[in-house]
């Protein structure tokens, strides 16, 4: 197994590259979605929350990821020794009438498809997604782990309709006219994902990248009146059924997971990686389940994660595990000193299994 870290837009930089690399990783995953942009959640240092109007503006619709841009990022993690393990999200720009099945869907499959190809060619080997309207909303943050510090958690759900203009909690088009979106069922949202997949898999293939499905966060059935798809970890394998392609993967997030009411979270991780069908790995801790959780420490929550790692190594899992979130620590750099806590913390557990 290898270790990675997860670097927001404004974050990849050469400095937390070096970062990166002096707390033992030897991947990137990158974020190329600016979820701070304009939004009410202005504090870039730690995952954003935001409240019901979002985070921020997703980016230009008409100006697809570039393969210089690719190629650029590729190059400057190499020059610090570190690979490009995957991007994480599409932009909400490139893909809201995927999402919708609106008027621009065709189009927008197509942009899709460009992007794979582009990561093909510039060597990135997955592409990290998170199919849903309502994305990751209703959070809430508070001095809730150890020591009082600051983590995301949640309250209950959120029934609050998303306006027209907005999806996967950003704004995709500030002049929308007034309104909430349209309430559609389970099952229309499962037929737009095989769509999505049978649409977008042949070209994934070709490339050479996989593409990567994160489950809901938080795992509600419904979040702002719209269907969730994998909130039960049951839901994942109804997705990997959708599609037998060898492209057809997991962003495996134990922490979602674990907030999940039904099951249990080491036989989820057995059951999917065992299929071998883990692209890479959240793996972060969590007090609690929905409706009421809070994001842990990674030696402090409910899940035990040296057994989740000894089931990993078992079933010859030999892909990158992320911190994905972790508690904001206090002194001057909260975020860096939460994520080289969590990446010590993994780069010990993995040595004490000898795998790495
Ligand atoms: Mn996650």
């Amino acid at each position: 197994m290898k270790l990675g870290l997860g670097l927001y837009r404004h974050a990849l930089t050469p400095e937390n590259f070096r970062f990166a690399r002096q707390c033992g990783c030897t991947d990137i995953v990158a974020h190329l979605v600016d979820y701070f942009n304009g939004g009410a959640h202005g504090d870039t240092d730690d995952q954003p929350t935001g409240g019901t109007q979002g985070w921020g503006y997703a980016g230009d619709p008409d100006k697809l990821w570039s393969l210089e841009e690719l190629q650029s990022l590729v190059k400057a993690a190499a020059a610090e020794g570190l690979r490009i393990a995957a991007i994480e999200n599409f932009d909400p720009a490139h893909w809201y009438d995927v999402l919708l099945d609106g008027p621009n869907r065709k189009k927008q499959i197509d942009g899709l498809k460009t992007i794979i190809r582009r990561m093909g060619q510039a060597g990135i080997p997955c592409m990290g997604y998170n199919f849903s309207l309502a994305g990751v909303a209703g959070r809430i943050t508070g001095s809730f782990a150890r020591g009082h510090a600051v983590a995301v958690g949640v309250d209950g759900g959120d029934d609050t309709p998303i306006p027209n203009g907005m999806i996967w909690n950003m704004v995709y088009d500030p002049r929308a006219p007034k309104g909430t979106l349209p309430e559609i069922s389970s099952d229309e949202l499962w037929d737009r994902l095989r769509r999505f997949l049978d649409e977008l898999l042949p070209v994934a293939e070709e490339a050479g990248v996989k593409l990567a499905a994160h489950p809901d966060d938080p795992p509600f059935a419904t979040l702002r009146r719209t269907p969730r798809l994998v909130y039960q970890p049951a839901l994942y394998q109804k997705l990997l059924d959708l599609n037998s392609s060898a492209c057809n993967g997991l962003e495996f997030c134990v922490g979602s997971i674990a907030e999940m009411t039904q099951g249990d979270v080491y036989d989820a991780v057995d059951q999917y990686s065992r299929q071998g069908k883990l692209c890479y790995v959240h793996l972060r801790n969590v007090r609690g389940k929905i409706p009421e959780y809070r994001e842990a420490f990674i030696d402090d929550g409910d899940v035990d994660i040296l057994k989740v790692l000894k089931i990993l190594k078992r079933n010859h899992f030999d892909g990158v595990l992320i911190p994905d979130h972790t508690p904001q620590m206090a002194c001057a750099a909260p975020w860096h000193a939460g994520m080289a806590y969590a990446l010590g913390f993994m780069r010990a557990a993995l040595l004490t299994l000898q795998d790495q």
